[in-house]
Parts: C-alpha cells; sequence; structure tokens
C-alpha cells in the first residue's frame, strides 16, 4: 500500500478489508460501508447488539455461498444489456468432470491436451503449453527488467486507519464476536490482526503475543471484553513491529517483475498472449487489454498464503482497470480478475506445489478455513490438508475462473473455491508466471473501457490511458 492512500483513512481501510478476503472481514467491512454510507435502516444493520451468531444480513448473505443458491445482493445490481454489448458474450470453456481430457488445437504443428482438475472452481490443467526454450526466454526477460519484492515489509503508516475511526472498543469487540459469547476466540482474533496488515498470525504468533503483552491474565485462551479493553487498538501490531518481521512470517514471500506483452513486445510475450487468446476462447480485445505477465520467483523458503486473485463483487464495487470510465468512485475497489492462466516456468525440487484448500468441497464457508488452531489458508503448514495440489511441472499451464457466470454470458458472482496459495518451497527456486484477464461484471463499463483504450491505441486519447498506468494500482497493491 503506498502511503497516499492513507490519506484518506476510511476509503483505505474499507478497500484493505476487501482485499482481505477473510468471512469475518467482509462481513464487518459491509457493515462498517452501510453503517457509514448512512443508507437504509443503517441502526439495525451495524449496531452490534443486532448481530446474532448467524448474522441474516444482506451483507452476509452476499458474503457467503454455501447453498449454491445466488444470494440476494446488498443493493440492486445496475441493469446489464449484453445483447446490445458489441463485446457479445464471454465464452466459458467446459469442465465436464474431474478428469475429463478435451483436445486443444493451440499451435499448427502441435496437439495440447486440457484436463479439468476440479470444478469447483473450473480448473484446468495443459501440460506443455509453454516450450522448455518458452520458459527459459521468460525467465531471462524478468531478469533483465529485475525483479521487486512482492510485498513490502508492514509499516507504521498502516495502521493509522483504525485509530482514526470513530468506533469504540465495545463496538470492535461486538463485530468480533461473530459467535456473540462474549469472548474472543483464536480465530476472531486472528480476524481482526489480518486487518490490512501484511504479517501473517498464526496462533503461536498470538499465544506469543498474549503472553508478551499479558493480555490474558486469566489464561483460559479467550479475550473477555474487560481484557479486551485494557489492550490499545493497535498494541497487537505495535508489539509485532518491535519484535520484528521475518520475510516468512509475511502473507507472501517472493519476487517478481512485469513484463508489457502489448505491440512491440518481444515476440515471445506477444506469443503467449495469442495462445492464452486460443485458450480461454475470450474476445481478443479484453485479453489484449488486461495486465501485464506477472512473473514471479520464489527462492527457497518461499511461500504465498491462500488468497483469491481477485474479490468479491457488490453493487458499490468497482474495478481498478475501468475506474477511469466508470466515473464513479467507490470505496470498494478489486482487479476484476475473472480468468487466472498461471504458468509453471521450472519443475521445481521440492515443495512450491500450488493448493487449492476448497477445491469442489462439498460446501463452503470461510469462517471453517480456521478450524481449531489449524489455519488452512496457512501454506507454510496446512499444504498437506489442501484439497487438491498441483506439482509445479515446466510448461504446464493451470487456468481458472475466479468468477462464476451470471448466466447470461457475462462475469457472475465470485466463486469462493478459486482460493489457492504457492506452497513452501523447500528445495530449488521456483518460477512462475501469471495472466490475468480482467473483465468488469458491469458489462457497460468495460465496453467503455475497451473504447478508450482503442483510442489510446489509434493515438487519440492521453498517456494516463497506457496499460502501465491503467494497472499501476494494481502493481502496488498484489
Ligand atoms: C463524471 O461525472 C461528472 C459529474 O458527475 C461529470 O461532470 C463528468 O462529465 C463525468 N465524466 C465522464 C467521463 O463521464
Ligand atoms: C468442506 O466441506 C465439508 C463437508 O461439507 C465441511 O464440513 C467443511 O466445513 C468444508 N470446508 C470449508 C472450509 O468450508
Ligand atoms: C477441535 O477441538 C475440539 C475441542 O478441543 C475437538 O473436539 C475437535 O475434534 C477439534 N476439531 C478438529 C477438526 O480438530
Ligand atoms: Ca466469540
Ligand atoms: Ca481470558
Amino acid at each position: 500500500m503506498s502511503p497516499k492512500e492513507s490519506v484518506c483513512s476510511r476509503s483505505y481501510f474499507l478497500v484493505v478489508m476487501v482485499f482481505v478476503h477473510v468471512y469475518i472481514v467482509n462481513v464487518i467491512a459491509l457493515l462498517l460501508y452501510v453503517y457509514y454510507t448512512g443508507e437504509g435502516d443503517t441502526g439495525t444493520a451495524a449496531g452490534p447488539a443486532s448481530a446474532p451468531p448467524h448474522r441474516a444480513t444482506p451483507a452476509a448473505a452476499t458474503a457467503t455461498t454455501t447453498t449454491g443458491t445466488a444470494p440476494a445482493p446488498p443493493s440492486p445490481s445496475l441493469p446489464k444489456h449484453h445483447n446490445l454489448s458489441p463485446l457479445g458474450r464471454l465464452q466459458r470453456l467446459e469442465g465436464i468432470k474431474v478428469g475429463h481430457v478435451q483436445r486443444l488445437d493451440l499451435l499448427p504443428n502441435k496437439v495440447h491436451y486440457m484436463k479439468t482438475l476440479s470444478m469447483k472452481p473450473l480448473l484446468f490443467e495443459v501440460p506443455s503449453f509453454l516450450s522448455e526454450e518458452e520458459c527459459k526466454l521468460i525467465i531471462h526477460l524478468a531478469k533483465l527488467k529485475g525483479l521487486q519484492e512482492s510485498q513490502i515489509m508492514p509499516s507504521d503508516l498502516q495502521h493509522e486507519a483504525i485509530d482514526e475511526m470513530d468506533i469504540s472498543k465495545e463496538e470492535i469487540f461486538n463485530l468480533l464476536d461473530y459467535n456473540q459469547d462474549g469472548q474472543l476466540q483464536m480465530k476472531e482474533v486472528l480476524t481482526l490482526l489480518r486487518f490490512g496488515d501484511s504479517t501473517w498470525i498464526t496462533p503461536e504468533t498470538v499465544q506469543e503475543i498474549y503472553t508478551g503483552l499479558k493480555a490474558d491474565p486469566d489464561g483460559n485462551g479467550l479475550l473477555s471484553l474487560e481484557e479486551f479493553k485494557q489492550l490499545n487498538t493497535n498494541a497487537f501490531q505495535t508489539y509485532l513491529r518491535q519484535h520484528g518481521v521475518e520475510k516468512s512470517e509475511l502473507v507472501r514471500n517472493s519476487k517478481n517483475a512485469w513484463l508489457y506483452q502489448g505491440e512491440g513486445a518481444h515476440q515471445i510475450l506477444r506469443t503467449l498472449r495469442h495462445r492464452v487468446i486460443k485458450l480461454t476462447r475470450l474476445p481478443p480485445e479484453i485479453v489484449e487489454h488486461s495486465e501485464p505477465l506477472q512473473v514471479v520467483k520464489y527462492e527457497q523458503g518461499g511461500h504465498y498464503h491462500a488468497h483469491h486473485d481477485s474479490g468479491p463483487i457488490y453493487a458499490e464495487t468497482s474495478c481498478f482497470h475501468t475506474k477511469l470510465v466508470s466515473n464513479v468512485s467507490s470505496a470498494l475497489e478489486t482487479s476484476c480478475r475473472y480468468v487466472t492462466v498461471l504458468f509453471y516456468l521450472n519443475t521445481v525440487s521440492g515443495g512450491g506445489e500450488t493448493a487449492f484448500p476448497v477445491a469442489d468441497n462439498r460446501t463452503y464457508d470461510e469462517l471453517f478455513l480456521i478450524q481449531n488452531d489449524t489455519d488452512l489458508r496457512d501454506t507454510r503448514k496446512n499444504c498437506d490438508r489442501a484439497n487438491l495440489r498441483v506439482k509445479p511441472v515446466q510448461g504446464t499451464a493451470l487456468f481458472w475462473y475466479n468468477y462464476l457466470s451470471d448466466g447470461e454470458g457475462w462475469v457472475g458472482e465470485q466463486d469462493e473455491y478459486s482460493l489457492h496459495g504457492g506452497c513452501v518451497v523447500t528445495q530449488g527456486n521456483k518460477w512462475i508466471a501469471n495472466n490475468w484477464i480482467n473483465i468488469d461484471p458491469d458489462v457497460q463499463r468495460q465496453v467503455k473501457f475497451q473504447q478508450a483504450i482503442s483510442k489510446y491505441t489509434n493515438g487519440e486519447a492521453p498517456a494516463k490511458w497506457a496499460i502501465d498506468n491503467i494497472y499501476q494500482d494494481l502493481h502496488v497493491e498484489l
């Protein structure tokens, strides 16, 4: 997060919470959003006392999809007119069933086979999508460009937001006390600690902090309201910073480079883009104007805890890439990455699998990701519990949808099952690359974006339309 964003603390705070895809955090984000924007019956929606164990608020209904039926959005969605859209309907590949193999004709002289790895999320594997030479060349280009740390170390600025909020300790306590038993259990506290912080907190760290701060004098492992009130709002974060944070304690520990793929880019990057268009069968103009290629290097000990590549969509959500055309300022912003295509650029000697903790799970509830002291998102500890793990094999492409279809040929709700992470690399380095295809769930905004950017390509629009500028925020955030 760049310092300038902390100027506008409240919206920064909300944005941060949308990025941190923890169930309770999402609920709180929405509760606070409603609370602060003063829409509707805010007293009831945000009042801590009215938050029962199974909150039947629209926010809660949207943040979790356990039944598979479409929950009611917080407020009516904008009307869509797909049939009028020059972009047409989005093609979505069929998975058929796990293990199903389909033939692809991506190259004139080579046949590829694509295997369905899971239905939730809809996830495919294409071996030898890239040749060994192509993988090596991409790594080479990333090295020439120069790799940067994927995540900056936590800073003091990140904690101002919560301080400036006009919200009492009781209110915070009540929002966190999800099961409303008057005590903060471990997973409720873990949620608090994930507020916008780049440090990954484990139950062991929490125990250490309790001891260090004498936060739990009765030693029952729970924080009562009285115990909670004794703590400074930022006591935990302050404690952590004073004790220093190692790279292995961050949400991700890797380096990356962004490689521009548009006209004039290196032939291999153009080739890759064209192959991705063939693979995904999405409109070429959308793929062409999506994010540049991200090349990521994990060294031994590197990891990335499980996360979603793109956040949930509410009526108020806007996408980074269409912000300039949508002309709305929303506190809820996300990257709107409809599809992720992940390429393994080398075969990793040890570890480094891509884990999908809840792939094809019968049900999904974000709250069940932390059971007792086991956090399923922790890819340093709990990869072996993931429902699906893919071993990195050079040249293989993985490809999945981060959103469901809306049933009318456009982007629908977030697919929460797309949760994934990189397991810790135990031997050697791991090189991957990511192509994200950015599509606004609001078709009209995507159409406007395409029109504006094609003007830029024809030299009629100002330079702010350069792809690098459009996705600049994303490069900082993610
Ligand atoms: C954005 O909105 C403002 C006021 O709501 C309007 O004056 C302006 O023309 C709009 N810009 C675009 C590009 O639609
Ligand atoms: C996975 O599915 C099982 C069976 O329905 C359920 O008990 C469990 O809570 C699910 N896991 C998550 C994280 O929702
Ligand atoms: C969690 O802890 C409770 C009580 O300590 C125990 O009964 C339960 O089996 C544990 N669940 C798991 C998934 O380990
Ligand atoms: Ca509780
Ligand atoms: Ca206690």
